[in-house]
């Protein structure tokens, strides 16, 4: 990183100028200094502040609709805490927050910003209001940790002055919800949704169906949901998105520039469907609800047509309602589908949802079948499959289950998850490179990483909390910062101030004794 410290001499001297710019209540003065996770690229500090008063308003110039959107959406995080009305506007004058999408500046790609601190104007520069929205999160993380209050506080709003310059090194940083395990209410979604986006994640992938419950109400096959949404791990009541609640996750996502991912897993982990219509079934007998964790038990019947108007309904309904360029056909652990009855099935699949416009994403597994051009192998746990997919010059999700899967206990004393995969401690998830982590599968084969959070025994939004941070933003680092930019030591003192942040966000995290997290609220958010 590139950096410019102040000398002794100079900061004294600031600090006597300024006096109310000293390193103490109002936050740090050099910006290198902040505890901006994912690392950007670059941060310089010319060593004076920018303060938010109730005059700072914030400036789309030309009033475009997308941009006045994230303004507001900054707006919305800023009026809390601070008690300013934060008016989005075109008139800039002195105490502005400017944001601007310039098409020509190709530097920043399709994520990237350049937030430009001095003592009379924030601006944020981007090539689109998805990387404002980026500059906005580290806006934010720029602020103390009371900024995310939720009642007014006494400031002051003081941002250190200097330019942040940054993109993403993977333009595919994901999380998973189980949704199928048990079922997470459109709230609890949200919630995650809100929390992934402060860390810059820009995928989520929902699992919508497996043996347990069906989630997404299909209108042209209602009791996959009248059945198979009724319960869920446990013998609980389960649940299931209305197509009204789905298309508002959606959008709600992509108001935060999160696109969703929905996934259909099958042949196998479709007891659900199987419960829901006996026609599914080789034998045409229904299935009984399943309540239990065993995976692999249960296929669709692969040589019966009606199966394939199922799935072309079911993916033709979903692709309607998603925006976003994946479905995810699943294709793990089909354990009770013949090999020679699973490699048909896949390649068939593929071109029911390329038929439907989508891309295809499935599960390391499917490389075994014929890849169609832009299917994507979501690596979860045989690099063999991987690489069969590389070699047929597919495209591979990195998610190795011993790095970035969050149900994945701590240590062997947390009450949650599960440890098939290992032990994972926020330092495992951190400390791996995924363009060197498995031979032959390099840089320019990677579209991404995505940690999933498998829900067999999750049952809330505090138990997701709990296991997804830290855990999440050391992965979100890995996705975002070259690795070459990357080390543990640096990160864990900038997690360690996010801690406070967390904290006064209530999120549930688990206070990984790997970190010195800063305790309180007196920490200026220096990470020191
Ligand atoms: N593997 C299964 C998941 C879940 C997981 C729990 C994949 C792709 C174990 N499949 O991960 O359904 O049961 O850790």
């Amino acid at each position: 990183m590139k950096t410019i410290t102040l000398s002794g001499t100079l900061l004294l001297l600031l600090t006597l100028v300024f006096p109310f710019q000293s390193c103490t209540k109002t936050g740090p003065t050099d910006l290198t200094q902040s505890c901006i996770i994912p690392k950007p690229l670059s941060v310089s500090a010319d060593g004076e502040a920018f303060r938010l008063t109730k005059r700072t308003n914030i400036v789309a110039p030309d009033g475009d609709t997308a941009l006045v959107r994230v303004g507001e959406y900054l707006a919305g995080l800023l009026k809390p805490a601070t008690g300013y009305p934060f008016p989005v506007e075109k008139a800039v004058h002195k105490g502005s927050i400017v944001l601007v999408v310039s098409e020509n500046d190709a530097e920043y790609g399709t994520e990237g910003y350049e937030l430009d601190i001095t003592r009379k104007q924030v601006t944020i520069t981007a090539g689109t209001p998805a990387g404002v929205f980026h500059g906005i999160q580290t806006l934010r993380q720029i602020l103390p940790p009371e900024i995310e209050e939720s009642s007014v506080q006494p400031g002051p709003w003081i941002l250190p002055t200097g330019i942040v310059t940054d993109k993403p090194e993977y333009g595919y940083r994901g999380a998973m919800l189980d949704v199928s395990r048990h079922f997470f209410h459109v709230d609890e979604v949200k919630r995650f949704i809100d929390l992934i986006a402060l860390y810059k994640l820009n995928f989520l992938h929902l699992h919508l169906s497996d043996d347990q419950g069906w989630r997404i109400e299909i209108k042209s096959w209602p009791k996959l949901t009248e059945i198979g949404g009724k319960t869920e791990v446990g013998g609980g009541e389960g649940g299931f998105y209305t197509q009204e609640q789905y298309s508002d996750l959606v959008q709600y996502a992509m108001n935060r520039f999160i696109t969703i991912v929905p996934e259909i897993d099958m042949p196998g982990h479709t007891n659900a469907a199987l419960a829901s219509y006996a026609e599914l079934n080789c034998d045409g007998k229904a299935r009984d609800l399943y309540t239990g964790t065993n995976v692999g038990f249960s296929t669709l019947c692969t040589g019966k047509e009606i199966v394939y108007k199922f799935i072309d309904d079911v993916v033709g309904e979903l692709a309607s309602l998603t925006p976003g360029p994946y479905i995810h056909i699943g294709g793990d652990e089909s354990h009770a589908t013949p090999m020679e009855d699973y490699i048909p099935f896949e390649n068939r699949v593929q071109q029911i949802v390329r038929k439907h416009g989508k891309k295809v994403i499935g599960w390391d597994e499917i490389a075994n079948a014929t890849l169609a051009p832009n299917t994507t192998v979501h690596y979860w746990a045989e690099k063999e499959n991987a690489l069969k997919g590389v070699k047929q010059g597919a495209k591979v999700l990195m998610s190795p289950a011993n790095r970035t899967y969050l149900d994945m206990q701590y240590d062997s004393t947390t009450a949650l998850g599960l440890h098939w995969a290992g032990y994972i401690e926020v330092d495992t998830a951190y400390r791996w490179d995924p363009a060197h982590l498995v031979e032959g599968i390099g840089r320019d084969d990677i579209i991404g990483i995505e940690a999933p959070l498998w829900s067999e025994t999750i049952t809330d939004i505090k138990d997701i909390e709990y296991m997804v941070f830290p855990r999440i933003i050391a992965l979100a680092e890995v996705g975002w910062t070259p690795a070459k930019l990357r080390s543990w030591d640096d990160f864990r003192s900038r997690l360690a101030c996010q801690g406070t942040r967390l904290t006064v966000m209530d999120v549930n995290f688990y206070r990984s004794p790997r970190i010195n997290w800063s305790t309180g609220k007196e920490d200026t958010g220096t990470g020191k």
